[in-house]
């Protein structure tokens, strides 16, 4: 682009800024964090097995082929004065240096606001699933002190995209010290992690990140319910929308005391296998889904129970529709009344309501009314839910306002046709897209 046409272009921040003055919730549209730069300005991207966006795609598959043979023996060279260390998160001392880790140092929304502030109980929960490798959680320590200042990790997973499973790893807590930044460590932190799952014969991961890599397989934007709004005003969450009044937007966000929806109840390890059936056959219809074994249904819906709330829909003995939540604190980094935002985000759901019919929406909107009342009485703030799934027949019934974020999700070494994420090239709420996974 010339700078001609590049001085043109208005920054989104500062259309999202304006629009905040104007008591808008959100920019108008984010086209601009949407398309990757051409490949060539990615340093280290471009020598990675990524799609870019002339790959040819009619036949799906992995883009480079290797054997195990080929893999590299011993762990990438780190600059002098830092050593690789593995972190096991059943140690409590070393689960507490991740926590402190990602406490100071990890994602912030754009206007540094914010800060997601993963618990111990929650990061113990999303780095041990059933088949969980030891290896796959690493970090990097000043070598002189031990402190730790970097961090990765995997964790496997089966992965449906379109008519192929993959068995691949799902890469996440990314985080170099801020101390630290823009030294070229994040890629030398991707090597090493590619490196030793390579060497467990898998050769595919899916990521997500705001920030915008070559290339996107698919991209959702973030979507918030107010629950608390007098709080979430307080903390620069929700703004007052012009025409209105701090009054009448508690009185516009108000829900019923308890749940009504007959039959709503808490998950049991009863209902585990009707649970599986229900949610395999509603995930079938997305491009791109998790596919589940009992066991790891139990561990993502039941182990965790201060981070993750699961509810089925029992009628006459059979379970037609199940819901589930996690909590995910954000520290507030600005002067407030409030440190933190006790935040909701809705996980995996399934109805046994019919594809495309109007019932689906109308079951889907009962169950999420219901969910944002249980999250309400659990003390969440907000419930934050990203355009995937089915999610965009009922956010604005429900009330949820347009978020700023996008988040991408990303198959590193996979060829695959792009996948739509419930969201328009503008940003703006389309028809349910293929998106049907749901990362931590
Ligand atoms: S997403 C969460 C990411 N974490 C954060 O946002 C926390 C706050 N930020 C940080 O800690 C740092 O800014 C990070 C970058 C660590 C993000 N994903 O070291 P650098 C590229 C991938 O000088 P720093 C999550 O956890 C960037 O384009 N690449 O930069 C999923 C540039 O490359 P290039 C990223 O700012 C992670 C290079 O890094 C990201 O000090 C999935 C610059 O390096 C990002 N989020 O550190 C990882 N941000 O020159 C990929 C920047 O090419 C997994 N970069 O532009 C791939 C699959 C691996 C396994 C494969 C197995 C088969």
């Amino acid at each position: 682009m010339s700078e001609d046409e590049n001085s043109k272009k208005v920054d989104p921040k500062v259309i999202a800024d304006l629009m905040k003055m104007l008591g808008q919730q959100q920019a108008p549209s984010i086209t601009s964090n949407l398309k990757p730069k051409p490949i060539e300005q990615y340093k280290f991207w471009k020598t990675q097995p990524v799609l870019t966006p002339d790959t040819p795609v009619d036949d799906e598959g992995p883009i480079e082929n290797k054997t195990i043979d080929e893999v590299r023996k011993v762990p990438q060279n780190l600059p002098e004065g830092f050593e690789w260390t593995i972190i096991d998160v059943n140690d409590q001392p070393q689960l507490e240096e991740l926590y402190e880790l990602l406490y100071g140092n990890y994602v912030e929304d754009e206007d540094e606001q914010f800060r997601f502030r993963y618990s111990p109980e929650f990061l113990r929960w999303a780095l041990l699933p059933p088949g969980w490798y030891e290896d796959l959680c690493i970090g990097v320590r000043v070598s002189a002190s031990k402190k730790l200042v970097a961090s990765i990790s995997g964790i496997p997973t089966a992965l449906r995209v379109r008519k192929n499973t993959l068995d691949l790893v799902e890469i996440n807590f990314l985080c170099v010290h801020k101390r630290l930044r823009s030294k070229r460590l994040a890629p030398v932190l991707i090597r090493e992690i590619t490196r030793r799952v390579n060497l467990k014969g898998i050769w595919q991961a899916l990521y997500t990140g705001g920030t915008i890599l070559p290339t996107p397989i698919a991209t959702c934007r973030y979507y918030h319910r107010s629950i608390n709004w007098p709080k979430l005003y307080d903390v620069g969450f929700a703004y007052l929308p012009p025409n209105s009044s701090e009054q009448q937007e508690v009185a516009r966000l108000a829900l019923d005391d308890e749940p009504k929806l007959p039959g709503f109840r808490q998950m049991t390890e009863q209902d585990l296998e009707p649970v599986l059936k229900l949610l395999t056959s509603y995930l079938s219809k997305f491009d791109m889904a998790q596919v589940f074994t009992i066991e790891e249904l139990r561990h993502w819906l039941l182990t965790a129970p201060s981070v993750v709330h699961a509810y089925v829909v029992e009628k006459e003995g059979k379970i037609t529709d199940f819901v589930s939540f996690y909590g995910l604190e954000s520290t507030v980094l600005g002067k407030a009344k409030y440190s933190s935002v006790n935040v909701a985000y809705t996980f995996y759901y399934a109805t046994d309501a019919p594809e495309s019919s109007p019932e689906l929406k109308s079951r889907l909107n009962k169950l999420f009314e219901t969910t944002l009342i249980v999250a309400r009485n659990k003390g969440y703030d907000v419930l934050n839910a990203l355009t995937l799934m089915d999610n965009p027949l009922f956010l604005k019934e429900l009330k949820f306002g347009m978020g700023d974020g996008l988040l991408h999700f990303y198959v590193f070494n996979y060829r695959a046709g792009a996948i739509a994420g419930g969201m328009s090239d503008t940003g703006d709420l389309t028809n349910p897209g293929g998106v049907g996974v749901v990362m931590l």
